[in-house]
């Protein structure tokens, strides 16, 4: 494990819920000088960062402590290109800088640890895969990106005094950035598209902080069917134990999909086969996602009863293609979460029936020109549009796809109740971001399940 120097002075930037784990677990070892600082005004967890750790600073850079500290304990909202901690990076030595998870990792050497990446369905894999290894042993801890802090399922797994802990870690691209030592068992690329651009130079850029977890992991599990990330992993020179998954293509070695008598159906190496047609979770990206839970649960030798019936019984996370309601043959999905176009364009893809579509909200500058292809189908019945940046989709609808511009979520449900019919989905998938009509995407999430549950009241 590489040494920690709990004499030295470690500076924790940013009062989230991440730098107060990493003051809290700082604390925990025994450090003594705990620099915090946050460069908001008014930053949250002030308080209580004020009791831990040794002094704090708001509202700014604090370049005296960055040119003293010898630990710099970067929180993920703070990109490494920030202009103010560049001396301090070309000062410290490279294992002196890190991130929530690097410090985990450092803590962690020889417990079981998943790391899960990509762009879309983090969080369903996550929990789904903590799901099944509970079903299958104790002492599962599942969190990162997805909420809870590592170091705080750390902190519990000491507390309680527990001896083998498994760690189901969702990590995003802003955590791998700061992370080198994860004694990664089994390490998950799900996909990779376009996403936080305003971050990174371009899409290449963003797709590296990915691999990184390749270089840390022990196997990896990948999507077959993701052809930027099977290009990029047969060009690494070291190569792992790999597993994978795909939903058209034939898998010598993980899961693949299959319809038996018209039904969804994962299979792995011809033997086992688990039906997916009544699991909570809708779509075929949502197939793939399970069948990455397999491979890990392979990966992990987890009992196949486990993997079953935790599947069957899974609770579907909120607002992620989830049906509201089957209203008299007609299905309602919400998928409130989808606020960039490529999940979308995988719950678009993902239901083969004639569709019903709602979009629209805040675009953060995505560029939708691929809807004019995605759109061109007859399985599209029609686009009903809601929110505010109706001018940067509207162009990219095709004139062979019926569209309406009704401004509100509710108005768009009323208006395609009155046309569905028997056999239609009602996809409520927007690509955009909430903020525009909603609080948030679980705030919009909500209204449109009250707007269908209204329906026939
Ligand atoms: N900030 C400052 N100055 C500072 C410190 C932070 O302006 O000195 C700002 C950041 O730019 C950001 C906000 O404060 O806008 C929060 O940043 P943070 O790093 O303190 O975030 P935490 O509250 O610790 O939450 C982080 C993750 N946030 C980010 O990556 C921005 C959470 O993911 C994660 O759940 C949590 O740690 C636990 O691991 C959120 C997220 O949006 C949900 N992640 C992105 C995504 O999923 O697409 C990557
Ligand atoms: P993340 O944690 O990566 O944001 P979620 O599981 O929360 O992923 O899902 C986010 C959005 O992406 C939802 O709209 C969901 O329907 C969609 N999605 C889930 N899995 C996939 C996938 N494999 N490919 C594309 N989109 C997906």
């Amino acid at each position: 494990m590489l040494p920690i120097d709990l004499s030295a002075k470690h500076l924790v930037i940013g009062f989230g819920i991440t730098g107060l784990s990493v003051v809290k677990a700082l604390d925990y070892l025994g450090a003594q000088y705990i620099w915090a600082m946050d460069s908001r005004d008014n930053p949250p967890n002030s308080n209580e960062i004020k009791t831990i750790a040794t002094e704090i600073f708001e509202g700014g850079f604090n370049h005296g402590w960055l040119d003293q500290c010898d630990y710099l304990w970067l929180s993920p909202g703070i990109p490494l290109a920030t202009a103010a901690l560049q001396n301090c990076l070309n000062r410290l030595p490279k294992d002196h800088v890190g991130g929530d998870i690097e410090l985990f990792a450092r803590l962690t050497q020889q417990d079981t640890i998943v790391g899960i990446t990509g762009t879309n369905g983090k969080s369903t894999v996550t929990t789904l895969t903590a799901d099944i290894l509970s079903a299958d042993r104790e002492h599962v801890f599942v969190g990162g990106n997805l909420g809870e802090p590592a170091l705080n399922l750390w902190l519990e797994a000491q507390h309680k005094n527990i001896q083998n802990p498994t760690y189901i870690l969702e990590l995003s691209s802003f955590q791998l950035e700061t992370t080198d030592n994860l004694n990664v068992d089994v390490g998950v690329i799900l996909n990779l598209a376009p996403d936080h651009l305003d971050r990174y130079n371009g899409f290449d850029d963003y797709a590296s902080a990915k691999f990184k977890l390749l270089d840390m992991a022990k196997r990896w599990v990948v999507n077959y069917e993701d052809q930027y990330l099977m290009n990029h992993i047969a060009s690494r020179a070291i190569q792992k134990p790999t597993t994978g998954f795909a939903l058209k293509q034939t898998v010598e070695s993980g899961w693949q999909m299959n319809w038996q008598d018209g039904l969804p159906t994962a299979i792995a190496n011809h033997t086992i086969s688990i039906p997916l047609n009544e699991i909570s979770i809708g779509g075929l990206h949502n197939y793939a996602n399970v069948m990455a839970c397999c491979c890990i649960a392979d990966d992990l030798k987890v009992n196949e009863q486990a993997l079953r019936t935790t599947i069957q019984t899974y609770q579907a996370l909120p607002h992620r293609c989830v049906l509201v309601k089957d209203l008299n043959g007609v299905r309602y999905y919400n998928d409130s979460k989808a606020t960039n176009l490529p999940s979308t364009i995988a719950a678009i893809e993902g239901f083969l029936e004639p569709k019903w579509l709602i979009l629209g909200g805040v675009t953060k500058d995505q560029d939708f020109s691929e809807l004019m292809t995605l759109l061109d189908s007859p399985s599209i019945l029609g686009v009903y549009l809601i929110g505010k940046d109706i001018s940067a989709i509207a162009p990219h609808i095709p004139k062979s796809c019926e569209s309406h511009y009704v401004e509100t979520l509710e108005k768009a449900v009323k208006q395609i109740y009155m046309r569905a019919k028997k056999g239609d989905v009602v996809l409520f998938s927007p690509a955009c971001a909430s903020f525009d009509q909603f609080k948030s995407f679980n705030d919009r999430g909500e209204h449109f399940i009250h707007f269908v549950e209204a329906l026939e009241k």
